[in-house]
């Protein structure tokens, strides 16, 4: 289940460079590109899905999200806490579509409406 035309497909497959911090059989997980904090990294399946709500199997989600606190632990957020976040559709300004989980650390983080 690949998008040809899909950017993170391409890093699913090796096909792009990236700063890559972690991979299993499902996942790929990399530092964003164009970080809004000191710690911004991005978790993917290596499955095509344009969003969360695109069909995507429950193992799946389940293993996206359980790789949330490793990966915290990996960056070094879990003492000073971090945000995770998924961007979906336009009105959320979902820029690339494919599943992604954004975790965000490294300093302190207003909230949305502060
Ligand atoms: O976030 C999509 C995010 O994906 C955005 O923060 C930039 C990042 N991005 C886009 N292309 C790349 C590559 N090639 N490497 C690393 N990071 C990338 P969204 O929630 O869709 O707005």
């Amino acid at each position: 289940m690949q998008d040809e035309n899909c950017i993170f497909c391409k890093i699913a497959k090796g096909e792009v460079p990236t700063s890559k911090v972690y991979e299993d059989d499902t996942c790929i997980v990399f530092d964003d590109n164009d970080p809004l904090m000191p710690v911004h990294t991005l978790i993917i399946p290596k499955d095509h899905y344009a969003n969360i709500g695109d069909g995507v199997p429950e193992e799946t989600l389940g293993h996206v999200f359980g790789l949330v606190g490793k990966i915290a632990e990996m960056k070094g957020v879990t003492e000073g806490g971090y945000r995770v976040l998924v961007n979906t559709g336009d009105d959320a300004s979902q820029s690339v579509k494919h599943l992604h989980v954004h975790i965000l650390g490294g300093g302190h983080m207003p909230r949305p409406n502060d």
